[in-house]
């Protein structure tokens, strides 16, 4: 790790600049933190997850090795209530160290899997996560050692936490969206030369829920809500459900607070949304799939198809999606100006051709934040490439993208960054003090070392 910057000499106070969040939205982010403090009394959801090796058979009758969490890809879908107390019994089988990272989760520093925080899990170990889950929303699980590897072999899986009042739909599905490239003998790839280390990595083979563009029936005239994750390395998936509108509920930090109806939405990689989907008609057929979007990467994809939807016989429907789902009280005003700025680059390297860096530093080691300080953060992207900024522990919300307020209030932990762009993000560190971090979600990038930690001091 480069030494130049001894963060002692910093000022936590970057530029002097302190804003105060609104009252509003101190007390509703107080009350949110409340609610997510250990409460014995709670109900405890105990699982026991085991990471091993599996073969796993995405295509009927080619079965191809890979690792899975109880022999599935996806792992188990792990639901809970706001409130509830979710305990992860994790055993090891895999023959390298490993650990969990919930992703979205607001949980405290220690149980956030990240190497920083625990000694990755030996093979062989056993580790038990415990925390509650203090957000109803879409998340999903995944390693957060030697990610490329892992993820890519097929180590995530789905975390569902449902609120009092979430809309009532006909039914509900999870569909998590990945990607692999095969080799010559049909087995997963592994991480090629320097397009693929400098795109990241993308495959020709399109999953949801670890089958190869399944068909999935709906009956006519429902409605259903679709959690849509994101889990693949590196695609961006521009979503298209046969061109057809459908209706955004949520995204990572669960409801917003109106339907948004649209035909088409970006999914950045570790991104999530929740859909309202249908009605449709007996007979329709339509193709779930991601259109055309250019990342500027080296290679270029065309539009291809995740899944085949079928709708069915008709049902009756019950579902009732409010006009109102929730009210996100803004943090500061839009115009606040930067107490950081973040910035996400690349440059030539002797060793390793290139870098991916934050603030000129692979690994940077960022400056503390002062728990209950407001951070309203520039994300500038100087690099020609989009990048997926990731920050772990903490929703925020995005207040402008390239000076503009984005269409919809909601709250966030993965935002895209188009190239040359500044999206400032605004945030409010709560009392979970300990060591965090954020980084681009493109984990070539990422392992690249588009990567920062930083700590919540009191
Ligand atoms: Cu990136």
């Amino acid at each position: 790790m480069s030494s130049h910057h001894d963060h002692a000499t910093h000022d936590h106070h970057h530029g002097g600049v302190v804003h105060e969040p609104s009252a509003d939205a101190r007390v509703a982010y107080r009350k949110a933190y409340e609610a997510a403090q250990p409460d014995p009394g709670r109900r405890v959801v105990a699982v026991d997850l085991e990471a091993r090796a599996i073969d796993w058979t995405f295509t009927p009758g080619a079965p191809v090795r890979a690792w899975g969490y109880n022999g599935q890809i996806p792992g188990p879908t792990l639901e809970g209530r706001v409130g509830d107390v979710l305990e992860v019994r994790f055993t090891n089988r895999l023959e390298q160290p490993t650990t969990i990272h919930w992703h979205g989760l607001r949980v405290p520093a220690a149980m956030d899997g990240t190497e920083m925080v625990q000694w990755p899990v030996a093979p062989g170990e056993t580790f038990t996560y415990r925390f509650r889950l203090p957000d109803a929303g879409t998340f999903w699980y995944h390693p957060h050692s030697n990610e490329t590897v892992q993820l890519e072999m097929g180590l995530y899986g789905a975390l569902i936490v449902r609120g009092a009042d979430e809309p009532q739909l006909d039914a509900e599905r999870i569909l998590v969206l990945d990607d692999v490239r095969l080799d010559k003998k049909g087995q997963i790839a592994t991480l090629g030369g320097l397009i693929e280390r400098h795109d990241g990595r993308e495959g020709d083979v399109r999953l949801v829920n670890g089958k190869s563009e399944p068909e999935l029936t709906i009956a006519a005239g429902q409605i259903e809500r679709w959690r849509v994750i994101n889990a693949s390395s590196a695609r961006y998936i521009r979503l298209s459900i046969g061109g057809t509108p459908f209706r955004i509920l949520g995204t990572d930090g669960g409801l917003i607070e109106a339907p948004v109806t649209v035909t088409e939405a970006l999914l950045a990689t570790a991104d999530r949304l929740d859909l309202a989907v249908g009605p449709f008609s007996e007979g329709q057929k339509l193709a779930v799939e991601a259109l055309p979007y250019f990342r500027k990467t080296i290679r270029k994809r065309q539009t291809e198809r995740f899944a085949t939807v079928k709708v069915g016989p008709a049902k009756p429907s019950t579902a009732v999606i409010p006009a109102r789902l929730r009210t996100i009280v803004p943090l500061t005003p839009a115009s606040t100006p930067p107490t950081r700025t973040v910035k996400l680059g690349f440059k030539p390297s002797l060793r390793r051709v290139f870098d991916f860096v934050i603030n000129r530093e692979r690994h940077h080691r960022d400056k503390p934040v002062k728990a209950g300080e407001l951070q309203v953060w520039d994300i500038v992207n100087t690099t020609l490439m989009d990048h997926p900024f990731h920050l772990h522990g903490f929703f925020f919300q995005v207040l402008t993208v390239n000076g503009e307020p984005p269409p919809w209030r909601s709250w966030e932990d993965v935002v895209n960054v188009p190239p040359r762009a500044t999206v400032r993000i605004a945030w409010l560190p709560d009392d979970r003090t300990g060591s965090w971090m954020y980084h681009c979600h493109i984990l070539e990038h990422h392992a690249a070392g588009m990567m920062a930690h930083f700590d919540v001091v009191p």
